[in-house]
């Protein structure tokens, strides 16, 4: 992350420099293995807004090979303007593209989808291959502040509308061939809070041998989800039916995908 963070042991409270001194970053940690990095202003006044802008508390999430940071990444002001935003603006698919076909038979995705991204990028989504729709200003106002927070890098956005608590997606991984091998990915939500599951892949059934308890979280409005390497590799997640939610949720999964010639050349495997 950036301003200097670094990882502390469990149950101990450290302090560590930001490379201009100005701030320190105070971490703890509970013996439930939630842990907070804070980033402390070390002189009120001292501190430029640019620098402000990056200070954000993290709430670090571990469990065996899980690996999650979570901040809240826009004030409730920020978050609702940005909201109203893509309400307005993002254009979901329609037709065969909002449709699944499992089994033989098209069924519709309990959602709406859609991607913006990079120029030249390609993946495959329903089957078919596709490009990305070329970025807008709103979504290039979230990714570059996901990129001042953490330091990453993103070339490409999955965007799923959920117009109620009936609207749901199933336990997946995000683990597409053409995501760039090891890299983090960012979800950012927006609108009505949502609780968000992790399962481990060998603790999916009742009949498991192994029982590794779920990973509850509840994703709020103007949050961000940091998943990094190696969480989907071994943890399945979903977003399930809460029919008690009315309200409308927008959730941006900010995704590193391999450029042509580094698919072809199998760049970074
Ligand atoms: O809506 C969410 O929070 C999760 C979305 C998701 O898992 C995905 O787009 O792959
Ligand atoms: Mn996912």
């Amino acid at each position: 992350m950036i301003c200097g963070f670094i990882f502390m042991d469990k149950f101990v409270i450290k302090k560590a420099s930001s490379p201009k001194k100005r701030c320190h970053v105070e971490e703890c940690a509970d013996s439930s293995g939630y842990s907070e990095k804070v980033l402390v202003k070390k002189k009120k006044n001292e501190v430029p807004d640019s620098l402000l802008e990056q200070c954000f508390v993290w709430r670090r999430i571990i469990e065996v090979n899980l690996s999650c940071d979570y901040t809240i990444l826009f004030t409730k002001r920020e978050a609702t303007e940005i909201f109203q935003q893509l309400e307005q603006e993002i254009v979901y698919f329609s037709g065969d593209l909002s449709k699944v076909h499992v089994f033989g038979k098209w069924h519709n995705v309990p959602r709406k989808q859609v991607t913006y991204g990079d120029e030249g990028l390609a993946y495959t989504f329903s089957g078919i291959t596709l490009s990305p729709k070329p970025w807008i200003p709103v979504l290039d106002q979230i990714r570059d502040k996901i990129q001042l927070a953490t330091g990453q890098s993103f070339n490409f956005v999955l965007i799923n509308r959920y117009k109620d608590g009936n609207d749901h997606i199933g336990d997946h991984r995000d683990d597409e061939k053409e995501l760039v091998p090891r890299s983090p990915i960012a979800s950012v939500s927006f609108g009505a809070c949502r609780d968000f599951v992790f399962r481990h892949r060998d603790s999916r059934s009742k009949n498991s041998l192994c029982q590794i308890k779920p990973v509850k979280l509840e994703l709020e409005h103007g949050s961000l989800l940091m998943m990094n390497f190696p969480t989907n590799v071994y943890w399945y997640h979903s977003l399930p039916v809460r029919k008690k939610v009315i309200a409308p949720r927008v959730n941006l999964t900010f995704r590193q995908l391999m450029l042509q010639c580094q698919k072809s050349t199998g760049n970074g495997k």
